[in-house]
């Protein structure tokens, strides 16, 4: 029965999402169990980019060891590891660290390459193990299985003998050292200053006797994290998990309106001096996304609550209301830009000008900028065990070194965070970051308003 294979085909080359691995928590698990401590990194998706050959070597050639998962109807998991790049040297490639593995089940199996053999010819043609196992043979959502001595295998036991696809993608695999650094931020994860943390943000009311609240716009590619940020704000403050954001996993952006979210001091509390505003995800596509003019009508105070996105055509003001310039209250004054940390080295050079140009409009109308690194927890698994850890893991130190290069944002203005994404209770030190976050936000938006106000208009 294949009705599954004709629904993927139907959602097509721009439904489907680059990111959204299929591999669940627990395959992950039994995946690294063979590779050591490393991080798996989605660089290419059959669903997404197609099978043909040259869409894959465009991928995955030149990236280092590949881990390669295939999936079919039967529910089978299965593909390779190797250890050396593709490079269309042309060349028979010997790798000792190859394997090749399957999961059905409870079942998991590691086939090692058997001495002496090569893994493969390192030619412009699909991927295959040991001339034996060919994925996305001839181009095809289909796997062949052909004679040979460098695995001991067989069809039956890898797959199943069900050679058709419901999708194959590659793992860029990158060694982690575990090395526990000296702490490069100094954070004291005690309730003590969780509770610090909450009086200070209560208390920053912002400078300007005619501004209650400061506005913190929040802008990133798609799934970065945007809504969760907000409703892990608004749950430390209700105490319990909240969710008023609809957050999720989609290709696009699940939030299409614009949201400006007050958050109030517990259920019957106060709001609190500030709000946060949601916008719609970014994405790499002119036309598709959050658009530029949009997000500068936003800064400058145009744009309403729950106003609809339309990536086709941007916001348009009120004739009337345009002529008049928005009072300091609607406009926004500090930016942060949420990047998922799993996915920088993922990020195409077209995002990265998007993004560079919203940095250059932040820019010239002098509002202050910084960065939230998300998903820290999934990036590092040293971090995902004790979010503690969080400082002295050196392999989120050059996550936040990658992003600051490549937004332009200097190291100091980019903070790791956890969201709550699955959590049914709040934890003091997910608290403690996101806490952190929020005050240099608010301390950011002061520096802001401290500079464009008038004397006269500051509380004596
Ligand atoms: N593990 C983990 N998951 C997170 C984190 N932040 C967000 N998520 C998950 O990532 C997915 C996307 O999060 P959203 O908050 O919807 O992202 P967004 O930026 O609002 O996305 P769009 O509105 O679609 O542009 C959700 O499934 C969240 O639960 C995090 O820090 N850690
Ligand atoms: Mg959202």
């Amino acid at each position: 029965m294949l009705p599954s294979l004709k629904m993927k085909k139907c959602l097509g080359k721009h439904n489907m999402d680059l990111h959204a691995s299929d591999l669940t928590e627990e395959q992950r698990k039994q995946l690294r169990s063979l590779l050591g401590n490393v991080e798996l990194t989605l660089l290419y998706k059959a669903s997404f980019h197609g099978h043909h050959a040259s869409t894959f070597h465009q991928q995955c050639d030149r990236q280092g060891p590949t881990l390669h998962v295939a999936y079919n109807y039967l529910g089978y998991i299965f593909g390779g590891y190797t250890s050396v790049d593709y490079t269309q040297s042309g060349r028979q490639i010997t790798d000792k660290e190859a394997f090749l593995f399957s999961i059905k089940d409870k079942v998991f199996i590691c086939i090692k390459i058997n001495s002496g053999h090569y893994v493969r010819f390192d030619n412009a043609k699909g991927p295959n193990f040991g001339q034996q196992l060919y994925l996305c043979y001839n181009n095809q959502p289909v796997v062949n299985y052909q004679k040979g001595n460098a695995f001991s295998c067989d069809a039956k036991t890898l797959y199943g003998d069900d050679t058709e696809l419901s999708d194959f993608e590659v793992y860029k695999v990158e060694h982690i050292l575990q090395v526990k650094e000296k702490p490069w931020r100094n954070v004291l994860w005690t309730a003590d200053q969780r509770a610090e943390l909450i009086e200070k943000i209560r208390n920053q009311k912002p400078l300007i006797t005619s501004v209650s609240r400061s506005q913190i716009l929040m802008i990133g590619p798609v799934g970065a994290g945007k809504s969760s940020f907000f409703n892990s704000i608004n749950s430390i403050f209700m105490g319990h998990m909240t969710s008023k954001a609809m957050p999720g996993s989609a290709g696009t952006s699940l939030t299409t309106q614009f949201r400006t979210y007050p958050v109030k001091d517990g259920r019957e509390g106060k709001p609190l001096p500030f709000v946060l505003c949601d916008t719609m995800g970014l994405e790499e596509q002119s036309g598709a996304g959050l658009d530029i003019e949009d997000i500068s009508s936003i800064l400058q105070g145009h744009v309403p609550d729950r106003y609809k996105f339309n990536p086709i055509t941007p916001f348009q003001p009120d004739e009337q209301k345009a002529s008049k310039p928005a009072s300091l209250q609607e406009k926004i004054h500090c930016v942060v830009y949420m990047i998922d940390a799993t996915k920088i080295s993922l990020m195409s050079y077209k995002l990265e000008g998007k993004l560079a140009a919203i940095r250059r409009k932040v820019n010239s109308l002098g509002i202050p900028q910084m960065v939230l690194m998300t998903k820290v927890d999934k990036a590092c698994s040293l971090v995902e065990e004790d979010l503690q850890s969080l400082y002295v893991s050196s392999y989120i130190k050059t996550k936040v070194q990658e992003v600051s290069s490549r937004l332009g944002v200097p190291v100091s203005c980019v903070l790791p965070v956890k969201n709550y994404s699955q959590e049914l209770e709040l934890e003091l030190n997910c608290d403690v970051l996101l806490l952190t976050a929020l005050q240099q936000m608010l301390n950011f938006a002061d520096d802001y308003l401290d500079e464009v106000c008038p004397v006269v208009d500051k509380p004596k």
